[in-house]
């Protein structure tokens, strides 16, 4: 058996699937896949626990003539959770398939069988981690176009203010124009987007969406099925629901979707078919009894964003007081200050 090839495999295996586990566990929050990452590691370790002796015994770091080669090598300039996610699914299913080899070279075919099972394993969960990072709303604010309010700037404008601002998650939402319109509005905003790697989301079309590429859809209570929107969108899209009471809220928890809107917490102008307020009450049962991400909204503004943020909020979405501010910049600049005070991550 070529133990020291197989201690620097086994360790590289377990430091990828560590990886994945790390994420879904501390930023994602996700204990179904943090479970799943735990037991992989647990079963992978526990194949070759007869040998773990002879393993240790074999290591010697210092003469591996890998070492100055992988220092020489250039940064894969790797950026953002899916890279960190595919790099290192890619490097637990080449460590298992090194593994597999040297069982089988060895003629320990029972356990080679054993690790390429766990190499299938780890395909499924790559799928599995790379659609939950997908799928995660940036924390901090959420800006929605509404033209209407927006002094006279049209919605490419805006977003583009407020991804200059520094905003992370953008929705197109847009009531008062033709389809043609809304799609080439879309496609302008999905390309601005794209490019400074904010996360896109369209309100009530999953056909426009997909059309643009956009990274997920919104809908409200008498829209879509959230489970249609799902088959139309796949397994990768953030989809987001709007909820005005417990029941709603309790119902979308059992919903295939990924955040949902609670609101609105103040009265507001902006929306025509909005219920009356629902206030901190509302707000405050979410944060106690939902465990999906969810979004404050409605009548929010720099003035009493504070009594907002006095519940563990992560997302905060303001409409017409960013849109419509003289300043978007600046506007945001001081509603993120609120924010920090508060102690929550932008
Ligand atoms: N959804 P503003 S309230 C789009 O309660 C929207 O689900 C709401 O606009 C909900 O920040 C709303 O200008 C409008 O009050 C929010």
């Amino acid at each position: 058996m070529d133990y020291r090839k197989t201690d620097a495999n086994l360790n590289r295996a377990c430091e990828g699937v560590r990886v994945l586990e790390d994420t879904v566990r501390f930023d994602l929050n996700r204990e179904d896949l943090t479970r799943e990452c735990r037991s992989l590691r647990h079963d992978l370790r526990t194949l070759f626990a007869p040998r773990m002796a002879q393993l240790i015994a074999s290591r010697d770091s210092e003469t591996d003539v890998g070492v100055p080669v992988s220092r020489a090598a250039a940064d894969d300039g790797r950026c953002g959770l899916p890279s960190v996610i595919a790099a290192n699914s890619k490097r637990i299913q080449e460590a298992l398939r090194v593994l597999e080899e040297s069982l089988k070279g060895n003629g320990f075919y029972e356990e080679a069988k054993k690790a390429e099972a766990l190499r299938f394993r780890s395909y499924t969960l790559e799928k599995k981690v790379t659609a939950a990072v997908l799928r995660r709303l940036p924390e901090g604010l959420y800006g929605i176009t509404a033209e209407k309010f927006a002094n006279g700037k049209g919605n490419v404008r805006s977003v583009r203010e407020m991804v200059d601002a520094g905003i992370r998650v953008i929705q197109y939402r847009e009531k008062y124009r033709t389809m043609k319109e809304k799609a080439a509005e879309a496609k302008e905003i999905r390309k601005i987007t794209a490019d400074a790697g904010v996360v896109f989301i369209v309100n009530d079309h999953p056909d426009l969406a997909l059309l643009c590429e956009a990274d997920g859809v919104h809908i409200g209570q008498d829209d879509w099925n959230p489970a249609d929107v799902r088959r139309i969108m796949g397994d990768t899209a953030i989809i987001g629901l709007s909820t005005h009471n417990p029941d709603q809220a309790q119902a979308a928890m059992r919903c295939d979707i990924d955040y949902i809107g609670c609101g609105p917490i103040f009265q507001t102008f902006t929306k025509d078919d909005v219920c009356a307020p629902v206030g901190l009450d509302y707000l405050n049962y979410v944060s106690r009894n939902v465990t999906l991400p969810y979004v404050a909204i409605g009548g929010i503004k720099l003035n009493n964003i504070d009594e907002v943020l006095k519940y563990p909020v992560r997302h905060i979405a303001l409409v017409s007081e960013i849109v419509g501010a003289d300043d978007v910049k600046a506007m945001v600049g001081a509603l993120n200050e609120k924010i920090k005070q508060f102690g929550r991550n932008q």
